[in-house]
């Protein structure tokens, strides 16, 4: 007799191809239309659901996890951060969740370093130029950035991303310096030509770049505070690909708008979707570029993130441990 195939919710509109797999192998819901879920559509999916496989766009709170019914076993994130998830009351309850890690890496390194090229160089700005008509030709002084060789670039965090970012910008000729948790290996610092620095106070004060990589949690919440941007330097540019709410986002555009930091590379925001209009005045000004969360779009990156929730669906449903478990202690 053929075994009963887990019901598997999806919640966005996946690649076909990961789509066409996860059919033949579970019981599947897909959303067609793509909108996200409402609350009550998430809820009514824990009551039935054997797994749910979110995205950042979905809040899995406990509120949620409450209402789960006792068939629900497994949240299978299509994402690598789980802030959207509360991984705690989920294992409470009994439900394992899982992530994406490693497969948008350097994807979201390679666009942190274009974030940087962009303020830097000016690219968006220079760019819309053309097409609105204001070129004047080329000119001696006009449309001038910043070279990035031999600056000082610290990186928040020196986990996966962090580091495939520090790779590429030391293959740019940028100073690398980072403040971490945890000091990473002599022999990792080593290769990367990277700095240490204890205090992120003291870092911060010292940099042209800074460059956000470490994941949202309660600890990273505005961990770039209003005290702390005051430290930046007024020609120091920030950029981030991470979460919107490691940074004061409210303090960050204040500093931008008074001239008090040279500008802006941001592809997450505090209260996404929402962007507030004052970064979006300063988009137009051309003190800041602001991407709409685009750090791992690649078609390569989505079809692996795919394949990595059906791995992690599979091997939960054979009845073993699913390789991207992730537990409030790595949070
Ligand atoms: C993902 C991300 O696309 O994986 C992450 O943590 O920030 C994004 O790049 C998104 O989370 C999908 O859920």
């Amino acid at each position: 007799m053929e075994q009963k195939k887990p019901l598997v919710v999806v919640t966005r509109k996946l690649p076909e191809a990961v789509e066409t797999r996860m059919r033949e192998l579970f019981d599947v819901r897909f959303n067609a239309s793509d909108k996200p879920m409402t609350k009550e559509e998430l809820a009514e999916a824990m009551r039935t659901a054997d797994v749910l496989v979110p995205t950042v766009t979905d809040r899995i709170d406990s509120g949620l996890i409450a209402q789960a019914g006792d068939q629900m076993k497994l949240i299978a994130n299509f994402g690598n951060g789980v802030d959207n998830i509360d991984v705690t009351s989920a294992l409470r309850r009994g439900i394992t969740v899982t992530n994406t890690p490693g497969v948008l890496t350097d994807d979201t390194a390679d666009m942190t370093m274009a974030l940087i090229l962009s303020v830097a160089r000016r690219i968006v700005e220079g760019g819309a130029a053309i097409p609105s008509g204001e070129w004047p030709g080329w000119s001696p002084t006009w449309m001038l950035g910043h070279r990035i060789t031999g600056k000082k670039l610290g990186i928040v965090g020196m986990g996966r991303i962090g580091q495939a970012l520090a790779k590429r910008a030391k293959a740019f000729g940028l100073e690398i310096h980072y403040h971490n948790r945890r000091r990473v290996s002599a022999a990792l610092e080593a290769e990367l030509g990277a700095t240490y620095w204890d205090s992120l106070d003291q870092m911060l004060a010292r940099m042209d770049i800074v460059s956000v990589n470490c994941p949202h949690t309660p600890a990273t919440y505005h961990l770039l505070s209003a005290r702390r941007l005051k430290y930046l330097r007024p020609e120091a540019i920030v950029v981030n690909t991470a979460r919107g709410e490691i940074i004061d986002e409210n303090a960050l555009t204040r500093m931008l708008e008074a001239g008090e930091l040279a500008g802006a590379g941001l592809d997450v925001f505090e209260h996404e979707p929402a962007v507030s209009p004052r970064l979006l005045k300063l988009a137009k000004a051309g003190k800041v570029t602001l991407l709409p969360h685009m750090g791992s779009a690649t078609n390569e990156g989505r079809l692996d993130m795919g394949e990595k929730v059906i791995v992690n669906v599979k091997t939960f449903m054979d009845g073993h441990r699913p390789p991207d478990r992730v537990l409030p202690s790595m949070l």
